[in-house]
């Protein structure tokens, strides 16, 4: 049972963006598609990136343990991102487990009320950083769907 019924939508909208994401992207790698040219080493290959993405989806989850003060230790802390797409389906399945879970005990005062700074340094409340892990998979999802539409494969 989830506290926050807005936190609920979150994690359903997260989980549908995540499912999509990664299907386009096994599409994206199965057709053998380019990715633009890129210092980011997460465009290195189409597995650099899937892994990106997958690992960002545990790392929003673990931002959000730490700044509730219930600090989650019971993922895959795999930093490697070939690695973490190599685990596919399976690190993702444990992922939005792992969502559904921790983010039940979240409520609607810590949704709105605590902030704490991101990785990058910007200030977030969690609701925020739950929008932004909901957008994240949408961005690269629509980036790998041009690419393919672009080369035609
Ligand atoms: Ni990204």
């Amino acid at each position: 049972m989830f506290k926050s019924n807005a936190v609920r939508s979150c994690v359903e909208l997260h989980e549908t963006e995540m499912n999509r994401f990664y299907e386009v992207w096994l599409a994206f790698r199965a057709a053998g598609a380019a990715l633009p040219a890129s210092a980011d080493p997460n465009y290195a290959s189409a597995d650099h990136l899937g892994g990106h993405v997958l690992r960002a989806a545990r790392n929003y989850l673990a931002w959000i343990g730490d700044t509730v003060g219930r600090p989650i230790t019971d993922l895959d802390l795999d930093a490697d991102t070939v690695s973490v797409a190599g685990k596919g389906r399976a690190f993702l399945d444990e992922v939005l487990a792992g969502w559904r879970r921790h983010l039940a005990a979240v409520d609607d005062r810590e949704l709105m009320e605590i902030t704490r700074k991101s990785r990058w340094g910007q200030e977030y409340t969690i609701e925020q950083m739950l929008e932004h892990a909901i957008v994240h998979p949408m961005r690269h999802r629509i980036q790998l769907e041009r690419l393919m539409g672009a080369q035609a494969v």
